[in-house]
């Protein structure tokens, strides 16, 4: 497939150049800003509000091997200045993937991160062998290891280092594709989880997936989710998405991080690259506002010329704290 690639994507009104290309382990992105998982659909459902190949990367929704009908309605709620989720896992199963959604992902020339899901160690790897007949488009797998939302009040499959280790282990050996670890911040220790996954062979850990949580209506005295609990996201997640990013980041300078939770602005990307993050998915902001990840890229880019920035990679980890 032809790459139209824009280097650095600095297309503002300013016409002074930003160079934005980060690395993610091998993979080398024009600009640090990605979809988050979940929050764009399955393919290339966002084109039809700025050209995909705008961003850094797609990351799809978590996928299984097998398709997945999800959890009961409603799925969504809103609380005050975050989201509520209890989507489920729905899916199409990575085969009618490749054949219903990929193929606009490529013609958009999106540069593709898909994420997959298990419920143990084997259906991982189930889902990774499902991919090794993917297209070279693929530029990563994102295992997604901290969904709040499997069935039976099962969850954060992340919760313990041998589990992330079994997991990332299984999905490295059977891919030959880089390999990101996705964690939740709702861990007594993430460093270590963090430690476990990049050993085990991940090139990079996303950090952090959805809060735990629970709103309950009054009127009915039942939770407002079908499923009854689900996963915290947007504004009211960011600080922690940030402490959990900057802790990895002191404790591992070596790990790749991606950073996500809660970002809205552009200054809160620069948030998470301060933090140590080298790359920055964007998720709840987009059902405000579709437009949302190709906006905080401009944002970025804007602050970096306010700034006296250059290269996106002189502000990775350059917090003064
Ligand atoms: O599908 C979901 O309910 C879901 C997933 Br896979 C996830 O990783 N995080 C989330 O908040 N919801």
């Amino acid at each position: 497939m032809s790459r139209r690639r824009r280097s650095g994507v600095d297309q503002g009104t300013d016409t002074s150049a930003v160079d934005a290309r980060t690395k993610i382990g091998t993979v080398e992105l024009p600009n640090p800003i990605m979809t988050a998982s979940g929050t764009s659909g399955h393919g290339a459902e966002l084109e039809a509000y700025f050209p995909l190949e705008q961003l850094g990367a797609v990351v799809v929704k978590s996928l299984s091997a097998e398709p997945w009908p999800g959890n009961p309605a409603p799925r969504l709620h809103e609380a005050g200045d975050a989201m509520l989720n209890s989507v489920g896992l729905q899916g199409p199963g990575i085969t009618a993937w490749f054949a219903d959604d990929l193929p606009a992902l490529q013609r958009a020339n999106a540069r593709v991160v898909v994420s997959i899901w298990g419920r143990s160690v084997e259906e991982y790897e189930k889902a990774a062998i499902a991919l090794t007949g993917a297209p070279r488009d693929i530029v990563a797998v994102e295992v997604n290891l901290s969904c709040p939302n499997l069935e039976g009040g099962q969850h954060l499959f992340a919760h313990s280092t041998r589990d992330t280790s079994a997991a990332i282990g299984a999905v490295s050996a059977a891919l030959d594709l880089p390999v990101w670890a996705k964690l939740t911040a709702h861990v007594t220790n993430i460093a270590e989880i963090a430690e476990a996954a990049t050993t085990a062979g991940a090139a990079a850990v996303t950090i952090t997936n959805t809060m735990l949580a629970l709103a309950i209506d009054p009127e009915t005295r039942r939770p407002r989710l079908g499923a009854g609990g689900g996963g915290l996201s947007g504004a009211a997640i960011h600080p922690i998405a940030v402490r959990a990013v900057h802790d990895v980041h002191t404790a591992l300078p070596e790990t790749v991080i991606v950073g996500v939770g809660g970002v809205a602005t552009g200054a809160d990307a620069v948030e998470l690259l301060l933090a140590g993050a080298s790359a920055v998915q964007v998720g709840t902001a987009t059902f405000a506002d579709p437009r949302a990840p190709v906006r905080v890229l401009d944002e970025l880019l804007a602050w970096c010329r306010r700034h006296g920035v250059t290269t996106v990679g002189e502000i990775i980890g350059g917090t003064d704290g």
